[in-house]
């Protein structure tokens, strides 16, 4: 077990870490220079306990860039192309972060506090930088830090049951995307139905570490009939709800079209954002698709052919057990792919074929059974 790595104050560790040990975890990432778990029993187990129970996840790596004061909303409709000028208190909305050319920055979940507080959840790049330097440069009248705040996550099927334990009956009435103030042991913590699986549940935006413990101990503790365990964002679960990863299936090159992201821009409206004009013009050269071979193979590499020639990547892989496919997410080149039905994929065996899918996933159209 154990992590063959040095944490410091730069690679961190999180209030959980003594408990995720604790429960056995097998391998970690880093991810905002931040430990992430990986894998508790298997990738397999893990998706299977996730699709029928509730699993618990550290997930404080989503840190929190807060833009706090007069001018907060608009810096953060600056940074986003998604129109955000009917967002209440209470709201969550994923966003994609665009530059002046329309490339991603991240893909946070914003959360508006009011319109002078701001909270992004980020995916895997500095943001925070990005954020001081606009607020700098335009002359904003914002402060900007990332807060102790580690979000816990509650996921499955019995997560609803499992919070509303801890938090009472209020949780039921948080919608998707919504959230709550809600106590635990006196203290607020803001309570939203969101989190990086379809499977259901809620974030937790711990904001006392000690508290933090407190609270992974006690949904242990109560969960105990619900069959409760420690998980992690799952790559099977995620790959077959469809649900991206920046910095592996998207990044700075690619603009929110490219892979799939359309609705989360609003091209139309009046807003006053960085990245609106280049959208509106730019050309799309890529396009992320999902591939899927009804097989166990060995990918000798990560490209997508068309017959001999190289039209795209792989971004993610994952074998999936309820299908009994491989699954992946490819970033092609949009000329070559958009007529495409089958490509090929390199195996030990030579190229294989493998179906184009659309995404997130249409099993049912594909043919597949879960
Ligand atoms: N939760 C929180 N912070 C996060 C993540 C999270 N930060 C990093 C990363 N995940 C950000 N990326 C995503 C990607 C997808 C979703 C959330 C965060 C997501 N998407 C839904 C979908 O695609 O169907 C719903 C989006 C919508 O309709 O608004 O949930 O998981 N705190």
């Amino acid at each position: 077990m154990a992590t063959h790595i040095t944490t410091s104050k730069r690679l961190r560790s999180t209030p959980f870490t003594s408990r995720v040990e604790a429960c056995g975890v097998k391998d970690y990432t880093v991810y905002n220079h931040m430990l992430l778990p990986t894998v508790f029993r298997s990738l397999e187990e893990d998706y299977q306990h996730l699709c029928e129970h509730v699993q618990v996840w550290d997930v404080s790596c989503e840190r929190q860039v807060e833009i706090a004061g007069p001018d907060a909303q608009k810096l953060v409709q600056k940074m986003t192309p998604r129109d955000l000028s009917k967002a209440k208190t209470g709201m969550c909305f994923y966003v994609p972060l665009c530059d002046e050319t329309g490339g991603m920055i991240n893909d946070p979940i914003a959360i508006k506090h009011n319109d002078d507080l701001w909270w992004l959840s980020i995916a895997d790049t500095d943001v925070i930088l990005w954020a001081k330097g606009l607020a700098a440069g335009l002359g904003l009248n914002v402060q900007i830090s990332e807060p102790d705040v580690w979000p816990l996550g509650i996921q499955g099927p019995k997560a609803e049951e499992l919070t509303a334990r801890i938090f009472g009956s209020d949780v039921h009435d948080i919608r998707f995307f919504r959230y709550k103030m809600l106590s635990f042991k006196g203290t607020d913590m803001l309570v939203a139905r969101s989190g990086w699986s379809k499977q259901g549940g809620f974030e937790i935006y711990v904001n006392d570490a000690a508290l933090g413990r407190d609270l992974w101990d006690e949904l242990f503790r109560v969960g105990e009939d619900l069959n409760v365990g420690p998980g992690c964002p799952n790559q099977i679960e995620r790959m077959e709800s469809g649900l991206l990863s920046f910095g592996s299936d998207m990044g700075f090159e690619t603009t929110p079209f490219e892979v799939g992201l359309d609705q989360y821009v609003s091209l139309d409206a009046d807003i006053d954002s960085l990245s609106i004009n280049a959208l509106r013009t730019r050309y799309s050269k890529k396009k992320l698709v999902g591939i899927v071979v009804n097989q166990p193979i060995d990918f000798l590499d990560n490209f997508i052919y068309q017959d001999e020639s190289v039209i795209g990547e792989i971004t993610s892989l994952v074998w999936s057990p309820r299908y009994q496919s491989q699954l992946a997410f490819a970033l092609c080149d949009l000329s070559a792919i958009s007529s495409q039905t089958h490509v090929h994929v390199l195996s030990s065996e030579g190229l294989k074929q493998a179906r184009v899918a659309k995404l997130p996933f249409d099993f049912e159209a594909l043919g597949l059974k879960g």
